[in-house]
Formats: C-alpha cells, structure tokens, sequence
C-alpha cells in the first residue's frame, strides 16, 4: 500500500486516543443492552417492551419462558410465532446482556386501566353506532352475506372480497398486527377486529367505513363477541385483565382483573363466544382455571335439561352483572375447540396430557383424549362419518391430523402430512378437507383429505417455494380459498369439487380470510 498524503492527513486528524486501542473493543465493553433492544427488538416489542406484534417483554410475562430458557429463544427463535434467531446477529454477551434487560422490571409498572381505555376511545362515526337503521343498505350491490374479509399482514391491510364475482370491492388500512379473527355481529353488518398491542375496531361492512376504536389493552389475545350482540370482550396478556365493551360504541363497561383466589394473576389465553349458554368461555394462560362470564340477563339457563345456577356463590370470581364462574382443571389449559352444541369444550395441556375435553354442564373433565405434539385445537373442525361427529385437528409441532370420534373421544386416524400444520377447513357442501403444511420444506403444500376415507386425495403446490396455508370456502362451498402469505402473495381461488385453479387475486402477505355467512351460521367447517 503506498502512504499518500492522505492517509498522513487521516492520521494526524485522529485523536490521539483512538489511535491507543481500536475504537470498538467488544471483548473489554459491556454490551449497551437498551441499544440492542432498540436496534434488534423494538420494532416488534415495542419500544417500552409493552408489546407489539410481539409479546411484552417484562418479566411477568416471561414467568413460563424463564431466564434459563431465554437465551436460546433469543438465539434459535420460537416455532409457531414470527420470533426468529438471532445468533447470526448477537453474539453470547450481547444475549445475555439483553436477557438481563428483559427480566429487569421497568422503573414504573405498566397499566392500561380504565382511564387510559376510556382516553383512547374514539367514535368516527356515531350515526353509524345503532346501525343506521332507515338506510340499512350496503353501498355496493355484492351480496352482503357472501362478502369476505382477507387481512394483509405485509401492509396491515384488510381487503373487502366479493365471495360471487371474486374480486375485491374495498381495501382499508387496519391497526398493525390484527390477529385472530375479526368476529361479525349476527347479521353481518358490523364486523369487529383486535390487534397485537390491544386496539379494538368496530367496521361496518354495509358503509365501508370504521365507526368507533378503543383500546383495551396493552398486549391483546383476541375478542369475543356476544351472540346477542350487545357486548364484545377482550382478553389480554398485558394486563392481566378482561375487558368488557359495549359492541354498540365500544365504549368500556368494566375492566376485570384476572387471578385466582389466591392472588395469583394470569395471562388470558383466548375468549370465545358460546351462544346457546349465553355466556363467554375464557381460557386462562397462567393458573389452572377455565372462566364462564353469563351475559344474559335472565338467570338461571337450562342446559340440555341440567338446571345450571350460575348464582351459587362457590366458585364465583365475578359478582354481580356479568358473573364468572371458574371452573378448577388439574392442569393450564389452552387454545380451545368446541363441539358444535357448546356441550363440550376440547383442550390441550402444554405436558404430556395433550388433550382434554371437559363438559360444560356437569363442569368437569370426562376424557382425555390421544393426542402428541402441539394440537392446534383452534383451528380444529368437525363433520359427519358413519353416523358419528368426528373432529380433526392439525399440529403445529408434528406431521399428522388428528381425527377423533366426539362418543367414544378416541383417535380414529392420524393422518401422516408431508410437515406440522396451522390451519384446518372444510364446508358443509364439501366432502373435503383442507390442511396446510405450515413448517419445514414442504410449507408450499397444501393437502386436500377426503373426509369420509381419511385419506389424503390430493396434494395441492399453488405457489412452488411460497407457503400456503389457510382456507376458507364461499358461503356455498363451490370455491376453496387459499392464501399465499407473501408480501408478492395472492388468494389463490380453486373449484372445491375439481380442484382445479379458478383464479388469483393479488393480496400483500393474506393472513386469514373470513367469510361472513359461513362466521356467523357458526359452519362446522370453520371456526366460530
Ligand atoms: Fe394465532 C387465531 C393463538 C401465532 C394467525 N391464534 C388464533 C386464536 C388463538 C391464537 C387463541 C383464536 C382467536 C380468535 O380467532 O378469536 N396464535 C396463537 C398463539 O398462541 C400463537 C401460536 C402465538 C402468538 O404469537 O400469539 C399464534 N397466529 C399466530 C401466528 O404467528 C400467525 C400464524 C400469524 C399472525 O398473524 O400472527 C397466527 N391466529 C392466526 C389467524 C387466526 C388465529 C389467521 C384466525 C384463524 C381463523 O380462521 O379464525
């Protein structure tokens, strides 16, 4: 290398101390874990580590992940979430010193408490709030029925499909990171939807426009919506709260902090709906307690002739309006299905006891069911084989569907896939049923299951390379919706008879899709 004057110019103008030692000694300075949190973590844990597209990191809800397990999630990422490695990025120190970091609490203790909910509530549209009644007619001619709604991750998006002449109608911003699936009101009209860090929106799916938001929560599950149609409610991680909204304005009727008797608070797992019980089911993600909020305000129900007092006072965590009645399990369970009376609800306990079904009546477990891996039990559904009620469910850690006999609660038939699957669907009109290949080589796959022989009939590649995965059929079952979760991603349509493509229609990264006569006539096929 010849020294030019350059080179003499760039010497001289150095400090004299940064000629000393090299000017990034990572082996001597301790790793500045605020900045690597803000470089490598914030954008999806928030800036404040109160969520985001990810979950809060703070060390309350890191109870079940623990220090010692922390470092690999940090450098190896987590199966089934967005969390990816970071060992090409960080080296042990800098894991180690963000690991402190996360498990260290923050100077002032987070809280979305009703002050903060009611704040943030705003209606854009308040003559849209009762429905609008008079005009009660959608602003396009698509029947209103057969419309889907596709959420687009890549640019957190949601598109207006008409499920007739399949082609979009309507594309709207949402809040970022919706998850679950937006809940329609009972007749369609009005469609609500949460995001990752806790916002509620009200859309109406007649005016195209979003007439009222709250938000609920710092780090939000998923919401239920009543079958009457009166109230919605929230679920959160963070806080451990419930939150209960009017589905009129989503204005807040009560926050309901979440524990058991003892103190010990929880995480809420997920909520769902149960209309003929008029009640909410409230999975909780910390202690072993499965909740039943009543909603209706005529006590007591009559179950499949089982008188059920839901004012007996043991067991009751909530008083009053809106009562809670718990219901003790052995063990934390999770991620819920339903049989299609909301007798019997199906469970799965993260040991080696996978799955449960407890019934709702008598309220306790009456069987265990024969199930390995991670069932994903949300995304379970059921049909009609030689005169039995089978369910079938996918497993986001193996490569098989699980099909059950709901008598006999025992496993009929695994069903080998080319990889662990996410989401599961079928219709009615269909004989099939639809399974994605989520994880590993084969996450280009879709399999298609004859559900009277169990056997795989066909083995779908709509987009060699690009994953396919969840499927949701027209209100009458004649075509099959396939979403290909690129940002270059499409809805690819197929003839659910033939199998055969039918169209594409280009979507950024389209998460799910949910049709509305299918939502709220509550298919077997899909979930509710
Ligand atoms: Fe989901 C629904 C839980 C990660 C996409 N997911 C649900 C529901 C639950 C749940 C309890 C039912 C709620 C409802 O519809 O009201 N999901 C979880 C998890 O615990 C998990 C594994 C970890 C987490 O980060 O929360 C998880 N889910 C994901 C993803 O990474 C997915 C694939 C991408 C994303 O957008 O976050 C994802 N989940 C979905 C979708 C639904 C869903 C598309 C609605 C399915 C439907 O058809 O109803």
């Amino acid at each position: 290398m010849r020294f030019t004057a350059h080179w003499l110019i760039l010497l001289l103008s150095l400090p004299l101390a940064s000629l000393a030692k090299p000017a990034k000694d990572s082996a001597r300075t301790a790793p500045d874990a605020r900045q690597l949190y803000a470089t490598h973590c914030a954008a999806c844990h928030g800036p404040q580590r109160l969520g985001l597209s990810g979950p809060a990191l703070l060390p309350e809800n890191l109870k079940r992940l623990g220090r010692k397990r922390a470092p690999k999630v940090i450098a190896e990422g987590r199966p089934a979430t967005q969390m990816q490695g970071f060992a090409d990025k960080l080296d042990a120190r800098q894991i180690a010193a963000l690991v402190d970091y996360i498990f260290t609490p923050p100077k002032q203790r987070p809280e979305w408490g009703p002050d903060r909910i009611r704040a943030s509530h705003v209606v854009y549209f308040p003559e849209l709030v009762h429905g609008d009644a008079k005009s009660a007619k959608p602003v396009y001619s698509a029947d209103p029925l057969n419309l889907f709604l596709v959420v687009e991750a890549g640019d957190h998006h949601v598109s207006v499909l008409d499920g007739d002449r399949l082609e979009p109608i309507y594309r709207f911003a949402s809040r970022r990171a919706l998850h679950g699936g937006p809940k329609y009101s009972s007749d369609g009209r009005f469609v609500y939807f949460a995001s990752r860090d806790g916002w509620i929106s009200k859309f109406d799916m007649y005016k195209l426009k979003t007439v009222a938001e709250t938000r609920a929560g710092i780090n939000t599950r998923n919401i239920a919506v009543s079958a009457d149609d009166r109230y919605v409610l929230v679920g959160n991680y963070l806080p451990h709260t419930l939150v209960l909204l009017r589905a009129d304005d989503l204005s807040l009727i009560k926050v309901i902090p979440v524990h058991d008797d003892f103190g010990n608070n929880s995480r809420v797992s997920a909520v769902y709906v149960a209309p003929p019980r008029e009640s909410f089911i409230i999975a909780l993600k910390d202690i072993p307690e499965i909740w039943e909020m009543f909603y209706s305000d005529h006590p007591p129900k009559v179950f499949n002739g089982a008188v059920h007092d839901y004012h007996m006072a043991e067991g009751l965590a909530e008083k009053g309006p809106f009562p809670i009645k718990r219901i003790h399990t052995d063990d934390i369970l999770d991620d819920f299905f339903f049989d299609q009376g909301y007798t019997n609800l199906i469970g799965t306990a993260r040991d080696d006891k996978k799955g449960q079904v407890f019934n709702l009546i008598v309220r306790r477990k009456i069987a265990d069911l024969d199930l390995t891996g991670m069932p994903h039990l949300g995304s379970g559904i059921s049909w009609k084989r030689n005169g039995h009620t089978v369910m079938a469910t996918p497993n986001i850690a193996e490569p098989y569907v699980s099909v059950i006999d709901m008598d006999s609660w025992k496993t009929i038939k695994r069903i080998k896939t080319l990889g662990p699957g996410f989401f599961l669907r079928s219709h009615e009109n269909s004989p099939y049923a639809w399974v994605d290949v989520f994880f590993g080589p084969h996450r280009d796959v879709m399999h298609v299951i004859d559900k009277q022989s169990l056997e795989i009939v066909k083995t779908l590649r709509p987009a060699p390379g690009k994953t396919s995965a969840h499927v949701e059929f027209t209100r009458d079952g004649r075509y099959a919706l396939v979403s290909i979760w690129d940002m270059d991603g499409a809805i690819v349509v197929y003839d659910a008879k033939t199998l055969k493509e039918v169209k594409r229609i280009p979507m950024k990264k389209p998460v799910g899709k949910y049709n509305v006569y299918n939502k709220i006539h509550r298919s077997e096929g899909t979930s509710h």
